[in-house]
């Protein structure tokens, strides 16, 4: 199935302003036309009204609307998930598992929707009763990045939608297509439930300006925004001078530790699916690999001769495993901190731009690995790419250490049979991550656990445990049932 298909499938139109290109073969796939405030504003008004219907709608009938969501995500996997590819460049496999990902958290949102459970707490006064409930927030604004361009959509919308809220998305401007696309999904599903408020979820296209204008709108109590620190950094406080919550999932620098006991046939596995899997695009991309200084040569040259046989290619095709970077400024950007690895001292193998007679208008790398005799300042810096930095290590307390001194907290991972490794690694003094692993790679995480993490990254946590009461005020209530009225705190007040 072509572009043209998929579109038709999905009944998109295909006119608008705005070229999409494939990062495939640099090929037009579409078009769209961009928002202007104007119509911002005017769609933030209706997710408002949408919102004051919807948050009295019984939360378990609520889950009932994710639930035929996820049944039109299953019918559509193969289309959208291909679309994915197209859109995104990451391989068919990884755009099936993206919309499989969609399909896991409306499972999990409709679960939820019958345990939005508050607790009751003991009050400290006679003939009271404290409780604590769970409300709807309001009207949800959602950015996303291009490299998860309708799974991470899906973590906040799927919950926002069972926790009573509505949705307002302002997908990547590389990768509009399927978010269009999934918005054909969901309304599928709105007309089979019925009687749902219109205009629960939309969308809103455009460029950077335009998810400031979700970012300042005090309409939206919530913000959720995936992508770079830089970006992070420019709307946090925009969202905060107006109160109001920002969700952030921002910049990763994901590192794995590999001591002595690991089992490394599954480290090698583990560490090439997390670091050219995606083209290195994933925010949980391995970036970091610490050995140890007894395996060191004989991981990097295994993982050497793995790098040299890596089938890099068109996304399409079944055999391949790397697709392309989305655009020029991610090859460049590439090139650029492969160059700066250098002058800090990095022995290079791999990198450079391939199959560039077969696609002129595209950007395929090879995966680069990267030895460096330290953690340098461009090892310290995100670069979304497929560049492995390796580093030795003597004692496990200092890799432990190492890794945690980047400015960013996302993912992290060890390999070892070592029990006490493993859990010094989980412990309070271990891992500063959001995500820790043991025996796992650093990407790939289940949409059942929160996901998330600490200081760059942002500190949001999205899709599973209980993320979604970011999505929910909190009210505490006290009821006095007594015919009394005792103060809080014994204090005596009488008039
Ligand atoms: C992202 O790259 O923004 O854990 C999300 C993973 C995926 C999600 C990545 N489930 O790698």
């Amino acid at each position: 199935m072509q572009a043209k298909d998929i579109l038709s499938h999905f009944g998109l139109s295909q006119s608008g302003d705005h070229v999409v290109r494939s990062p495939i073969d640099g090929a037009e796939i579409g078009r769209v036309s961009y928002d202007d405030a104007k119509s911002v504003d005017a769609k933030i008004k209706k997710s408002v009204d949408a919102f004051l219907a919807w948050r009295n709608v019984p939360a378990p009938r609520r889950g009932e609307l994710v639930r035929l969501f996820g049944e039109e995500l299953r019918a559509n996997k193969e289309a959208l998930g291909r679309l994915v590819t197209l859109e995104a460049g990451k391989i068919l496999q990884e755009g099936l598992g993206e919309v499989q990902e969609m399909i896991d958290i409306c499972d999990f949102a409709v679960g939820l929707s019958r345990q939005l459970y508050g607790l009751t707490i003991a009050s400290e006064r006679p003939g009271h009763r404290m409780m604590e409930t769970w409300h709807p927030a309001g009207p949800v604004g959602i950015i996303s990045a291009f490299n998860f361009p309708v799974a991470v959509w899906a973590w906040n919308a799927a919950l926002a939608l069972v926790c009573g809220d509505s949705v307002i998305w302002k997908p990547s401007e590389k990768t509009p297509l399927t978010a269009l696309a999934t918005q054909v999904l969901f309304e599928r599903a709105v007309k089979r439930f019925g009687d749902a408020p219109a205009h629960l979820s939309r969308i809103v296209l455009g460029l950077r300006d335009t998810g400031q204008l979700l970012a300042k709108d005090h309409r939206l109590p919530v913000i959720s925004a995936t992508g770079s620190t830089r970006m992070g950094r420019e709307l946090a406080p925009v969202v905060a001078a107006r109160f109001g919550r920002s969700i952030l999932e921002l910049g990763g620098n994901n590192a794995m530790i590999v001591a002595p006991s690991a089992k490394l046939d599954l480290a090698q596995r583990a560490i090439t699916f997390a670091a050219v899997g995606t083209a290195g695009q994933r925010c949980t991309s391995l970036r970091r690999l610490f050995v140890h200084e007894t395996i060191y040569d004989k991981l990097v040259s295994s993982l050497k001769s793995i790098y040299s046989n890596l089938p890099i290619g068109n996304p399409l095709e079944a055999k391949t495993l790397v697709g392309p970077l989305i655009d020029k400024g991610a090859f460049e950007n590439m090139e650029r901190a492969l160059s700066n690895a250098r002058d800090e001292g990095g022995q290079i193998a791999g990198g450079g731009r391939v199959l560039e007679n077969q696609f002129p208008n595209a950007f395929y790398v090879r995966p680069a690995i990267a030895e460096m005799p330290n953690q340098t300042a461009t090892v310290e810096r995100e670069t979304f790419a497929p560049i492995l930095y390796v580093m030795r290590y003597s004692k496990f307390d200092e890799a432990i250490a190492r890794q945690n001194a980047v400015p960013q907290g996302l993912s992290s991972c060890v390999f070892t049979q070592d029990m006490q490794e493993a859990e010094k690694f989980l412990a309070s003094g271990g891992s500063d991550c959001g995500i820790a692993n043991v025996n796992i790679g650093p990407s790939g995480a289940e949409i059942g656990g929160a996901f998330g993490g600490e200081k760059e990254t942002g500190g949001g946590r999205e899709s599973g445990s209980d993320s979604w009461k970011a999505y929910m005020r909190r009210q505490t209530a006290t009821i006095n049932y007594s015919d009394a009225l005792p103060l809080a705190q014994g204090i005596e007040f009488a008039v």
